[in-house]
């Protein structure tokens, strides 16, 4: 495959993780349990005690990261490590100082997310997001983080995938199962109200940063040309993007997805004060993840309750619409479709939408990959990817659409949200397995290299 189009030379190139993911150390230096961290690991998965020990390897992990060219390193900060108890912690503030300066030392741009699905069990305890008093200790969590970083990392994610947070929390491990729909959409509503006030903060603390929301962004298509499957697609795509958008950027509810929550007797109670503050806070771009895209057609009034097989798939509303396999695009081995177009697609109607600058802070893909006698990776499945994707944003960026960081998932391998270590996303394996940690030395994998000469020429390959 060929791309021949130059991206624009201080395009961010770089690359993703997330602390619990990565990090280890996971009761070090002051640091109190996450969700993550108490939550029940199936027998043969890694659990979050040593993950890829990114918080001991740190320098190393960045120092490849320069080498591989990269402009920016996405990472997150762990709250249970800032604000342990409510009171902060200097160790886990030390930390993510020395870890934005490795960054900055190699002129590598430090893009912080302030919450990637770690909220600090203390909190859950309390009741979590359903407990508006969260919404304030995120507000005290962004002040530490705007004083001590505001003036070095120049870009911010509020919450990482609020929208797969609420429509499969039990799968990445953030809790909701149960809860209904309403109980749902509320803590939605706290968290989208815990966004605002961070952005608002920001833009008061940090004037020097940009901040802006990270929801993962599904293309919906309607299952055939029937004009109510195209409705259903519609409708879809209020509920899992828009709603969360919407709220974002321009402060109010999604029309449709707020007539889908009445009819579902979901309605979030909004306290006096909070369409203000939510109108009040602007985001200055929007990040999002891409992975896959969604099928839907029109459904039957009522749907049994069918529980999701992973953040990608099955979701519901009756009356409303149904996810449908689509026969169309390749599968991952883990089941994902591949669909590059959908993410031209993406990255076009976000930006018809908001007008906003883009971000994309996760796509990759996960893979059984295999380290070789001699050291090598030969992740060839993970270049052909990459090459299609980026395919794909150069299209969306030639047609208009103003992109300015692409951040892969991931830096390095790392657990999956809910499938182990064998899962691998890095473009730096990790020896370690789900069973055993090994010596956990890092490995350049052959995407490693390509991704390096890729960016060397500007996104030409
Ligand atoms: C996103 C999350 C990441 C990540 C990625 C891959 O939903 O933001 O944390 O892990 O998906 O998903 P998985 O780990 O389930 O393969």
């Amino acid at each position: 495959m060929k791309q021949n189009f130059a991206f624009d030379p201080d395009f961010l190139w770089g690359a993703s993780s997330s602390a619990y993911q990565c990090e280890g150390a996971a009761a070090e230096d002051g640091k109190a349990p996450s969700v993550q961290d108490i939550k029940t690991v199936p027998e043969g998965t890694a659990d979050f005690t040593v993950a890829s020990d990114h918080y001991h390897r740190y320098k190393e992990d960045i120092t490849l990261l320069a080498e591989m060219k990269a402009r920016a390193y996405r990472f997150s900060i762990s709250w249970a490590r800032i604000l342990p108890d409510g009171k902060e912690n200097a160790a886990g503030i030390a930390h993510y100082h020395d870890v934005i300066d490795t960054c900055l030392s190699y002129g590598i741009a430090p893009i912080v997310t302030m919450y990637h699905f770690d909220l600090p069990a203390a909190l859950e305890a309390q009741g979590g997001w359903s407990n508006p008093a969260v919404i304030d200790a995120y507000a005290d969590f962004a002040r530490v983080l705007f004083r001590e970083y505001g003036d070095k990392v120049p870009y911010f994610l509020t919450i990482n995938e609020q929208n797969v947070m609420i429509l499969a929390g039990a799968i990445v491990g953030t809790g909701g199962s149960g809860q209904s729909a309403r109980q749902l959409y509320q803590r939605n509503h706290n968290m989208m109200l815990a966004q605002a006030k961070a952005m608002v903060l920001c833009h008061q603390m940090a004037p020097s940063a940009k901040i802006g929301p990270a929801p993962n962004i599904n293309v919906i298509y309607p299952a055939s040309s029937r004009p109510e499957d195209y409705l259903a697609s519609r409708d879809a795509a209020a509920m899992r993007n828009w709603l969360y958008l919407d709220l974002a950027v321009h402060g109010r509810y999604n029309v449709y997805a707020w007539n889908i929550l009445r009819q579902q007797n979901a309605l979030p109670e909004i306290a006096p004060g909070d369409m203000e503050l939510l109108a009040s806070a602007k985001p200055d771009f929007i990040s999002l993840n891409y992975y896959a895209t969604m099928t839907v057609q029109a459904s039957a009034p009522v749907m049994p309750g069918t529980a999701a097989a992973d953040q990608q798939s099955v979701f519901h509303v009756g009356g409303h619409f149904q996810t449908v396999k689509n026969p169309h695009p390749s599968k991952t081995p883990f089941g994902w479709e591949i669909d590059p177009l959908g993410f031209t697609a993406v990255l076009k109607e976000v930006y018809d939408r908001y007008h906003l600058p883009v971000m994309i802070s996760e796509n990759g893909i996960g893979l059984y990959d295999t380290l070789n006698a001699d050291g090598t990776v030969h992740d060839t499945e993970r270049i052909r990817y990459y090459e299609a994707h980026i395919a794909a944003l150069a299209q969306a960026v030639k047609e208009g659409v103003e992109v300015f960081a692409y951040c892969p998932w991931s830096a390095m391998d790392l657990i999956s949200t809910h499938e182990g270590f064998r899962k691998r996303y890095g473009f730096i394996y990790v020896n370690r397995t789900d069973d055993a940690l090994l010596d956990l030395t890092r490995y350049k994998k052959d995407s490693f290299y390509w991704y390096r000469d890729m960016i060397l020429n500007q996104g030409r390959f």
